[in-house]
């Protein structure tokens, strides 16, 4: 049988997170061979998409969350991106840049699945809104856009999209949570194994888990993979990174499941920042996990 074909698309864009560096992700990631590791695994592989902020696009100064006007434009973008992979019966592969590249995503999402799970693996729920950011960061309220909890709606942003379902959604990997958030996830019906669930019953049953919740009656499951959900020890370069993560193996453990399951729909990968890495290791690890999930195995 022949493989899927795959679309990478680049978001270099990180105006959401707290400091520069993200924008640099897709190019760096691209540099280490990700095109030629997916080529090797048996995919015809279209990698020229790159998505730029519009000149001109500019949020006005003072504002509680900053560079909304910029989140929307690229947003809006990558969303037909998206949209016109999937249309094309390519599995859209999203290469960020900050995690408030993922409204994009979803909104692309939305408009061809109609009942889609989503897997969210980071240290954080990006599930403030713009009344509880503590930060005003964009990339700290996606998740809450693609739910449907802000004022940013994923339908505004691409024709035909629409909120994903807490039911249907999953976060892996959470340590570093925000009062309102805690208050959020218990109340909202999503489902968080943060690590505490991880050290207790293993990866492997976490990821079963996960599958079920995002898989049972959807007709698609996407993948938003924040590199900061890794340990900073193997996964250094990104903007917040926080001690206690996914060690080496459970990060690839989980992207080998996933793959096994043939569930996944799309992905994204994001927060992946140069600047900050130490001997590209962020980035080399990024193409092994992707590599990972589009099924590359030791043996
Ligand atoms: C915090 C906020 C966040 C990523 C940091 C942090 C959010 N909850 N997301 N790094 N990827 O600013 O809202
Ligand atoms: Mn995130
Ligand atoms: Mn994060
Ligand atoms: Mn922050």
């Amino acid at each position: 049988m022949s493989q899927p074909s795959i679309s990478i698309i680049r978001v270099p864009f990180g105006l959401g997170a707290g400091r520069p560096g993200s924008e640099n992700g897709p190019d760096s990631i691209m540099k280490f061979g990700l095109a030629k590791k997916l080529a090797g695994l048996g995919y015809d592989v279209q990698a020229d998409s790159s998505i730029r902020l519009p000149d001109g696009i500019r949020s006005p100064a003072g504002a509680k969350m900053k560079h909304v006007q910029e989140v929307l434009a690229v947003s809006g973008l990558l969303g037909e991106a998206v949209s016109k992979a999937v249309a094309g019966g390519r599995v859209p592969l999203i290469l960020g840049g900050d995690h408030s590249i993922a409204i994009g995503s979803l909104a692309g999402l939305t408009r061809h699945y109609g009942k889609m799970g989503v897997i969210w693996v980071d240290a954080h729920s990006d599930l403030n809104t713009e009344s509880t950011s503590p930060s005003g960061n964009m990339h700290g309220i996606s998740l809450a856009v693609g739910l449907g909890l802000s004022h940013i709606k994923l339908k505004d942003i691409v024709e035909g999209a629409a909120s994903i379902q807490a039911e249907n959604c999953v976060i892996i990997g959470a340590r570093d949570l925000d009062r309102d958030e805690k208050e959020l996830i218990r109340s909202c019906g999503l489902t968080c194994f943060t690590m505490h669930e991880i050290d207790r019953v293993g990866i492997e049953k976490v990821v079963r888990e996960a599958l079920q919740i995002a898989g049972a009656g959807t007709d698609g499951v996407h993948l938003s993979f924040d590199v900061d959900s890794v340990d900073p020890i193997e996964a250094p370069g990104t903007g917040t990174p926080v001690r206690g993560g996914l060690s080496y193996r459970e990060a690839h453990l989980l992207l080998e499941l996933l793959s096994e399951s043939g569930r996944i729909t799309s992905a994204d990968f994001v927060e992946v920042n140069p600047l900050l890495d130490r001997n590209n290791q962020t980035s080399k690890l990024a193409v092994e996990l992707i590599g990972s999930l589009f099924g590359s195995r030791i043996l």
